[in-house]
């Protein structure tokens, strides 16, 4: 156990209250150039890249984790230099996911810890004897941490390591270490590796690229959240890591509980579903028959209100979206004391003619309520009838944002989304509260997946 490393997570953590470790994968490959001059230059480049990089995100990462691609890219020296220049802002994380006999992983590691890191991951399926206790008692002596990899994120995990999950998991902590490497796409190994080893700090991947959403690790018990691509691949990365916080902070509204009340109330089902638009969907969330269970409507409508007044959002009325946006809005609106208007599915056949059922006076700020998003379309639909009326839509509200493109549709139209939680998410809770199987969370997360590259 390394008391330095622990202290060292703690206080820059304590700075930056950021649980985001950057995963620094770029692509590089500078072998694929056969000048030595070029070769160079290449390394040299993306080395200054990276510090800048690390300049920008001061502050809003706390930890940076380094694999083999860019050790072997950039060499050691190139990454010793990032290392002291940015020392003071992160701790470092060496990842060769080390697997060899002792002597061989000694020797890699005091190479690892001298040029900088603080602690690097070793397999814990090699065992202690012979295996880790070479590493742990160089990290001894050198003052710096070992991190065991219990698990891995990715779908193949599921074939063979991750059914081992509780031996490795054993000898890791046997072997003392001072951090579990754990996957955010298995969200119950996280939750019952904090039950048996709650001291221990516990690292996630496999967040934003891979699937399980920004937060859910967190949510199940990890200590910080691994990410890479999501935040290195984005042409402005800062930006994208102070949404991401800002996500991962959203994610403290009651999620578990509304969860568990969807789930009890049937408003959430895992099974196959066509949607309004014609498309099949492997799960269905449907919140018409909340205001039947007073016990969800008033947890729903409450968590509506909450984080309205946390974000410190004001607008003049709120507009309910047929069908299931009507009574929430309503009841929204009753609890922040505004007026409430609602928007039909279909226009009157008489009369008006009109979408809207309700009052707008010209130049009012409206605020949509609905129960959920999936591309958009009701949304647009309902901005488009307000604005012909006169009125101003900033922000469209919904409990479950099925992430198939409705934040960047409305986004398109300058209207912002506010989600009080992610279709991964829920799913997530409804797997790890025991509602669905392993076979239909990963389903139905594969399913998100795929529809948002369709989207994107
Ligand atoms: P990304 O957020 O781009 O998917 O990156 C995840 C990072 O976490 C990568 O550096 C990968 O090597 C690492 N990782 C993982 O994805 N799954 C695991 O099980 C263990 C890992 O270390």
């Amino acid at each position: 156990m390394s008391k330095t490393f622990v202290k060292l997570v703690a206080d820059i953590t304590k700075r930056t209250d950021s649980r985001i470790v950057l995963a620094l994968d770029p692509p590089i490959n500078p072998y694929a150039l056969k000048n030595p001059e070029e070769r160079l230059r290449e390394r040299l480049n993306t080395a200054a890249r990276i510090k800048n990089l690390l300049a920008e995100l001061d502050g809003l990462v706390s930890g940076v984790k380094i694999g083999l691609p860019l050790i072997f890219g950039l060499g050691l020296d190139l990454v010793e230099e990032i290392i002291s220049t940015h020392r003071k802002s992160y701790f470092f994380i060496c990842d060769p996911k080390m697997a060899d006999i002792g002597h061989i992983n000694r020797l890699e590691a005091a190479q690892l810890f001298d040029v900088g890191f603080d602690a690097l991951i070793i397999h814990a399926a090699v065992g202690i004897k012979g295996g880790i206790d070479e590493v742990v008692s160089l990290a001894e002596e050198m003052d710096k941490g070992v991190l065991g990899l219990c698990a891995m994120s990715h779908p193949g995990a599921g074939e063979h390591l991750n059914k081992h999950y509780n031996e490795l998991l054993e000898i890791a902590a046997k072997a003392g270490v001072d951090g579990f490497v754990v996957p955010a796409t298995y969200p119950h190994l996280i939750t019952s590796t904090k039950n048996a080893y709650p001291s221990t700090i516990i690292f996630s991947p496999g967040v934003g690229t891979q699937g399980a959403s920004f937060g859910s690790a967190l949510a199940a018990g990890a200590d910080y959240e691994i990410i890479g691509r999501s935040i290195v691949q984005d042409p402005f990365p800062a930006v994208r890591a102070r949404e991401i916080l800002k996500e991962i902070k959203e994610t403290g509204i009651d999620v578990q509980k509304i969860a568990l009340a969807l789930a009890k109330h049937r408003c959430v089902m895992v099974g196959e579903f066509k949607l309004t638009s014609g498309l099949m969907s492997p799960y269905y969330i449907d919140l018409r028959a909340t205001p039947s269970h007073q016990d969800l409507f008033d947890l729903i409508t409450s968590a509506y209100v909450a984080e309205l007044k946390s974000r410190g959002i004001s607008f003049d009325r709120i507009a309910g979206v047929a069908t299931a946006g009507v009574p929430i809005g309503a009841l929204v609106a009753y609890k922040l004391n505004k007026p409430f208007l609602y928007i039909r599915r279909e226009e009157r056949t008489h009369g008006t003619k009109s979408l809207i059922e309700g009052v707008i006076n010209p130049g009012e700020s409206i605020l949509i309520v609905d129960d959920a998003v999936t591309t958009g379309g009701s949304l647009l639909k309902a901005i488009e009838a307000i604005q012909e009326r006169g009125g101003r839509v900033e922000y469209a509200m919904v409990l479950v944002d099925r992430e198939q493109g409705g934040a960047q549709n409305l986004a398109k139209k300058g209207v912002k989304l506010i989600s009080l939680m992610t279709a991964s998410r829920l799913i997530q809770e409804l797997y790890l509260k025991g509602f669905i199987s392993r076979e239909d969370y990963e389903r139905v997360i594969k399913y998100i997946q795929e529809s948002k590259n369709i989207q994107s």
